[in-house]
């Protein structure tokens, strides 16, 4: 049985288990439920979530050295890189926002009376300027040791555009860092092997302490989650109109990369197809073959929608204020994270635990939403997908206005 379908039979699991243990817990031994949770279900919930955070900076770190320094796409890279990166930028603000605009909108985290105000005494948010200081690593090495995934990007930012700078002089490092990449996400793919326990204790442990509310919560999530993804998609359809880029053939030919990323959820995995469908659909071959790669290590709406939308359900679930610096917070690492979010499966649910750590919000947000992720990251997946190849469409439309402006036939 696929790990997929194991997470979806855990999640059904935990589900009843949950059920059965909060509806039931009078009929057994007084405290019995409680000391299930505190002594089996929650400790192995928690190294689940412990071992999804281990490959996070060597993930993160990886991912933009390699896409820093990666040399493809032959004389205007650096013309069509600015460029990308620039649309990057505007859409995936765009999306993130959409996230908190639809969290806020339909408050699915509000109602769970069992949670609110029993955060734990997490972090308070520091003060936007403090915050801002903060980002920047005073060393490397403690920046990768434990400065957190912010100064992880800052450093990786930083040192990726000086081995650009110095090719050959940087050969070895970027040969370390590249193997060092592609062994933590090997050791991930092995993390996702334990992901069926984990969702099990994770969320039987949430229901059977919680109770049905949270169930309902949950389930508001996962409609609003799907309502922001799909707005962005729409989105997106609308810019391909517009801008003339054929959106029927766009959807006709990259349709098998979407459905393929839905299944996978890894954007990282469906780049291979994503080349094949832009040749189907008619796009430039020297653009595809920079902008989709490029694309695939940077930009990621799904992961950025994802980001907005579940602080903004944390912090309702835990009955937390959202207040105008929580949300510039969530704005800033929300976007920094979603250019870092590696293409894997559940890359974006290690990825949520440094937003709400940014924003003072409790990690234990995390618990409650892993068990319907591997859902939700199918979709997160095919938005990444969709995000990164009408990127690449839009540019050549551009492209080639701006071509016929400087040549008129
Ligand atoms: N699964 C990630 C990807 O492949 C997206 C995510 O986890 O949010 O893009």
């Amino acid at each position: 049985m696929s790990v997929t379908r194991q997470i979806l039979l855990a999640l059904v699991l935990g589900i009843v288990s949950g059920l059965a243990l909060n509806t039931g817990a009078n009929a057994l031994p007084e405290g019995s439920v409680a000391w299930l949770d505190t002594n089996v279900l929650t400790p192995v919930g928690q190294i689940f979530l412990r071992l999804l955070q281990f490959v996070v900076v060597p993930m993160v770190f990886g991912a933009l050295i390699m896409s820093l320094t990666n040399r493809e796409g032959g004389a205007d890279v650096g013309r069509r890189a600015g460029r990308l990166l620039g649309s990057y930028v505007v859409t995936s603000a765009v999306a993130l926002t959409l996230g908190m605009l639809v969290a806020y909108w339909l408050s699915p985290g509000s109602g769970a009376e069992s949670l609110v105000n029993q955060a734990p005494e997490g972090r308070n948010a520091d003060s936007l300027s403090q915050w801002l200081v903060g980002l920047v690593p005073n060393n490397p090495f403690t920046a990768l040791g434990g400065g957190g995934l912010l100064q992880v990007i800052f450093a990786a930012a930083l040192i990726g555009l000086a081995m650009r700078a110095l090719p050959e002089e940087s050969a070895p490092l970027h040969r370390v860092i590249e193997s060092g990449y592609t062994i933590s996400l090997k050791v991930l793919s092995f993390v996702l092997k334990l992901a069926p326990l984990g969702v099990f204790a994770l969320i039987t442990s949430v229901i059977a302490t919680q109770g049905l509310d949270l169930l309902e919560r949950l389930g508001m999530y996962v409609i609003g989650l799907i309502i922001a993804l799909a707005l962005m998609a729409l989105l997106y359809l609308v810019l391909l109109t517009i801008s003339g880029a054929r959106p029927i053939a766009f959807i006709k030919h990259f349709g098998q990369s979407l459905g393929f990323a839905f299944g996978t959820a890894s954007s990282g995995a469906t780049l291979p197809l994503a080349l094949g469908n832009a040749r189907s659909y008619g796009m430039d071959e020297s653009l595809a073959s920079f902008a989709l790669p490029f694309g695939t290590a940077l930009k990621r709406d799904g992961a950025a929608v994802l980001q907005g939308f579940n602080a903004l359900f944390v912090a309702q679930l835990f009955g937390i204020d959202v207040t105008t610096s929580l949300v510039i917070t969530v704005f800033t690492t929300g976007l920094l994270v979603s250019f870092s979010t590696a293409g894997v499966p559940g890359a974006g649910l290690v990825a949520m635990t440094t937003v709400l750590g940014a924003a003072g919000l409790p990690l234990e947000g995390v618990a409650v939403v892993a068990g319907v992720d591997r859902f939700t990251d199918g979709l997160r997946t095919a938005l990444n997908v969709m995000g990164n190849c009408a990127n690449a469409a839009l540019l050549e439309r551009f492209d080639s206005r701006a071509r016929k402006q400087t040549s008129p036939e």
